[in-house]
C-alpha cells in the first residue's frame, strides 16, 4: 500500500475525519486509502486512450506530434470526443434510466393497481400534464394522470419530433437547438445513437460528435431527468422549505439505525412509513433498541430530505465513515454512487449491507428485491426486520462527537418563484430585479459529487465562500448542496456571516438562506426550469445564455456529472469543473470545448479548475461579462411603473 494521507489533507469534515481516524485504529481500507494507492492513469485522465475496437488499445499525448494517430487513423481530437461523448451517454442513460423507474411506478399508481403509493400533488399534476400536452379541462384526475405516465414514458422511446419538456425552454434557445438540429427525439434514441456514432469508424470530427453528445445531454436534462423529477414530486411531494438536521450525528446509540444510500425516492419513502408503524417500533423494543432511525445518505438522503425533512447522514465520500461509527445496522441502497468496497468495509463491523435493485447486485451484499411497482411493503417490511435483527449483533459504537447541523432544504422553482414573488404574486420579478438593481450579482448552481482524489467538502465550500462574498446566489444540488448544508450554509443567519451586502440584505428581506438546496442530482431539471423562468419574466435578456449565471461541479467523480455539465453547456451556461477529468489542454478539442468554439455553436462552454478561487474568479467574471452585455453593471434600481405611468403607456 502507498503511503496514505493525512486524515487532515483528506477531508474538512470533522465527524468524516474523526471516523476516518477510528478507521485506521480499527485496520480497514476506505476509498480514501484506495485513492492513495491507485495512481491515475494519465492517458486514461486525458480521454487520449482508445479502446473502442480491438486493434489496440492505442494511447495518443498532447504532447507528442499531431500527426501521431492511433492503428485506425483516429487523431487525439477524436479520441477525446469520443471519450467525453461516451461518458454523457452514459450519464444521461442513468437519469434516464431512473426516470423510467419513476415513470412506470407513477403510472401503477393512476392505474389504482398500487395502494403502496399515492399521488400527494393534485396541482403539480395538473400543471406538469398542461407541460406535457395532455387535456386536463372537465377531466377525471385519474384519466389525466394514466395519460401523463403514459406520454412520460413515450418519451424514451419516441422516434421522432422533439421531446415535448424543450418547449418550456426560452423560444430562441429552442430555434437555436432547432438550427443546429440538435433537439433530441427521444431519450433512449439519443443514448443508443452516441454509443454508435463513438463506436470504431463512425463520428470521428470532434466538433461534430460533441454536437451530438449535446443533443443526448439535452435529452437527459430535458428528458429523462425532467420527467423523473416531476413524476417524483407528484408522487412524493413538492418540496417546499422545511428544518431538518444533518452529519453522522443524526445516528442514534439507543435505536436501530437504519440508511438508505442511492438516487431512487421510492425505497425510503416507503421505509420511513413503515419504521414508524407502532408494530415495527415494538419489534424494535423487542430486540432491545429504544426505537428505529430512519436516515437517508446522498442523493436517496436528498430526495426525502426535500420531501420529508427526513434527517440526513451525508454525501458520498461519507459512507465508509458512517459505517466505522459501529452504529449502522443496515445500509439499504438501490442504484448509483453505491461503491462496491462498501459490502466488505460492513462485514468489519455488524452492519447489514442490502442491495435492493435487479439491475445493482454487488459481491458480499445480501439482496432484497424491491420493486416499487409491485412488493413495495413486503420489501420493505423485510428491509426494517433485517435492520432490527441486525441491532442484536452490534459490537461497540463510536458516534463522532460533532453536532448536527441545523438547516432549510426543499427549494423547488415553485418554492423559489413563490418565495422571491411573495404571497400575492408569484413570480420571478422580484429575483430579476435584484440582479438588474445589483443587489444579487447573479446567480450559480453548483452541484456534483465529492471525489476521494481531493480533500473532501473543502473546493464546495471555499468555492460557494467566494460567491457568497461577491453578492451570487448559489442553488445546488447532490453531494455538493450536503457538504454546504453540513458546514451550515443553509439557515438564514448564514447570509449576514458570509454575503456581500446586496445579497445579504435580500436574504435578510426574504428570511431565507443565501444556498439553496434544491435537490438530489437528478434535480438539476429544476435549475433549467427556474433559468427559462428567469429568461421569460424579461429584463435580463432573451436566452438562457443571456443570464449572468454560471454552473460548476467542483469536486464532480460520476459520468453522470458530465452529463449535466454538458446539458448545463448546450443550454447556454458556462461551466466549470473542478477536480480531475476532463483533463483537457493543448488539444484542438480542448480548445473548441473550452472556449470560443463551443460558445459559438451552443452559447455556453467548459472550463476546468481544481483551485475553489480561481475557479470562483472564472464564474465571476463571466457573470460580469454578462452584466455588462446587458447593461446593468453598475448598480441601478429598476423603474418600477406605477398606475400613472401605465395609463401613459
Ligand atoms: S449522489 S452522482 S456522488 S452528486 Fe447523486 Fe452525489 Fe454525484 Fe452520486
Amino acid at each position: 500500500m502507498a503511503k496514505l494521507r493525512e486524515i487532515q489533507d483528506i477531508t474538512v469534515c470533522e465527524s468524516t475525519a474523526e471516523m476516518l481516524t477510528k478507521g485506521r485504529a480499527d485496520g480497514v481500507s476506505t476509498a480514501f486509502d484506495r485513492a492513495d494507492d491507485m495512481k491515475p492513469c494519465p492517458i486514461g485522465a486525458q480521454n487520449a486512450c482508445c479502446k473502442h475496437c480491438f486493434m489496440g488499445p492505442c494511447r495518443l499525448s498532447s504532447k507528442a506530434p499531431y500527426e501521431k494517430v492511433g492503428v485506425c487513423g483516429a487523431n487525439i481530437d477524436t479520441f477525446q470526443a469520443r471519450g467525453f461523448a461516451r461518458a454523457v451517454a452514459a450519464g444521461t442513460a442513468a437519469h434516464s434510466d431512473h426516470g423510467r423507474e419513476i415513470a412506470e411506478l407513477f403510472l401503477t399508481v393512476a392505474k389504482g393497481e398500487n395502494p403502496d403509493f399515492e399521488i400527494k400533488d393534485e396541482t403539480k399534476l395538473v400543471a406538469f400534464a398542461k407541460n406535457m400536452g395532455v387535456e386536463t379541462a372537465d377531466r377525471a384526475l385519474a384519466d389525466v394522470a394514466i395519460e401523463l405516465g403514459e406520454a412520460c414514458l413515450a418519451q424514451f422511446s419516441q422516434q421522432h419530433g422533439h421531446l415535448k419538456l424543450l418547449e418550456l425552454a426560452p423560444k430562441k434557445r429552442f430555434e437555436k437547438w432547432r438550427e443546429l438540429g440538435i433537439l433530441p427525439r427521444g431519450v433512449d434514441r439519443e443514448v443508443v445513437e452516441m454509443m454508435h456514432r463513438t463506436t470504431m469508424g463512425v463520428d470521428q470530427e470532434y466538433r461534430n460528435i460533441t454536437l451530438g453528445a449535446a443533443r443526448c445531454a439535452l435529452a437527459d436534462g430535458w428528458g429523462g431527468s425532467m420527467v423523473s423529477t416531476e413524476l417524483s414530486d407528484i408522487l412524493f411531494g413538492t418540496p417546499v422549505p422545511r428544518q431538518a438536521v444533518m452529519d453522522i450525528g443524526v445516528l442514534e446509540e439507543k435505536q436501530v439505525n437504519l440508511i438508505v444510500h442511492g438516487h431512487e425516492p421510492q425505497v425510503l419513502d416507503m421505509l420511513v412509513r413503515l419504521a414508524e408503524e407502532p408494530a415495527m417500533v415494538e419489534k424494535a423494543k423487542a430486540a432491545g433498541a429504544e426505537g428505529i432511525n430512519l436516515v437517508g445518505m446522498c442523493c436517496s438522503g436528498n430526495e426525502q430530505l426535500i420531501r420529508r425533512g427526513i434527517p440526513h447522514v451525508g454525501n458520498f465520500m461519507q459512507c465508509d465513515a458512517a459505517i466505522i461509527t459501529g452504529a449502522v445496522d443496515e445500509m439499504v441502497v438501490d442504484v448509483q454512487c453505491i461503491q462496491a468496497g462498501l459490502a466488505n468495509l460492513a462485514k468489519c463491523y455488524h452492519t447489514k449491507f442490502v442491495t435492493t435493485n435487479y439491475r445493482c447486485k454487488i459481491d458480499g451484499a445480501e439482496h432484497v428485491e424491491f420493486d416499487g411497482a409491485h412488493n413495495a411493503r413486503a420489501a420493505g417490511t423485510k428491509l426494517v426486520e433485517l435492520a432490527i435483527e441486525s441491532y442484536r449483533h452490534r459490537k461497540g459504537v463510536h458516534i463522532p462527537k460533532k453536532e448536527v447541523t441545523p438547516l432549510i432544504a426543499g427549494f423547488s422553482h415553485e418554492t423559489i418563484n413563490y418565495m422571491l414573488g411573495g404571497s400575492f404574486r408569484a413570480s420571478y420579478t422580484p429575483l430579476n430585479d435584484n440582479i438588474i438593481n445589483g443587489r444579487i450579482r447573479g446567480v450559480a448552481g453548483v452541484v456534483g459529487c465529492n471525489n476521494p482524489r481531493v480533500k473532501h467538502d473543502w473546493v464546495h465550500i471555499e468555492l460557494v465562500k467566494e460567491l457568497l462574498k461577491n453578492d451570487i446566489l448559489v442553488v445546488q444540488t447532490g453531494c455538493s448542496a450536503i457538504a454546504l448544508a453540513k458546514a451550515g450554509f443553509m439557515q438564514p443567519e448564514a447570509a449576514k456571516k458570509y454575503c456581500g451586502p446586496g445579497l445579504a440584505e435580500v436574504c435578510e428581506t426574504v428570511g431565507m438562506p443565501p444556498v439553496l438546496h434544491a435537490g438530489a442530482c437528478v434535480d438539476n431539471s429544476r435549475i433549467l426550469i427556474a433559468l427559462s423562468e428567469m429568461v421569460k419574466t424579461g429584463g435580463l435578456g432573451d436566452d438562457i445564455s443571456d443570464l449572468p449565471v454560471a454552473g460548476s461541479a467542483p469536486e464532480y467523480m460520476s459520468e453522470k456529472a458530465i452529463a449535466i455539465g454538458h446539458y448545463f453547456v448546450a443550454s447556454g451556461v458556462f461551466t466549470v469543473f473542478g477536480s480531475s477529468l476532463p483533463h483537457v489542454e493543448g488539444t484542438k478539442w480542448a480548445d473548441y470545448a473550452l472556449g470560443a468554439g463551443l460558445e459559438a455553436d451552443v452559447g455556453g462552454y467548459w472550463a476546468v479548475e481544481p483551485d475553489p478561487y480561481k475557479h470562483a474568479k472564472l464564474m465571476i467574471d463571466h457573470i460580469n461579462r454578462k452584466r455588462e452585455a446587458l447593461g446593468i453593471m453598475e448598480k441601478k434600481e429598476r423603474v418600477l411603473f406605477d398606475m400613472e405611468a401605465r395609463r401613459e403607456l
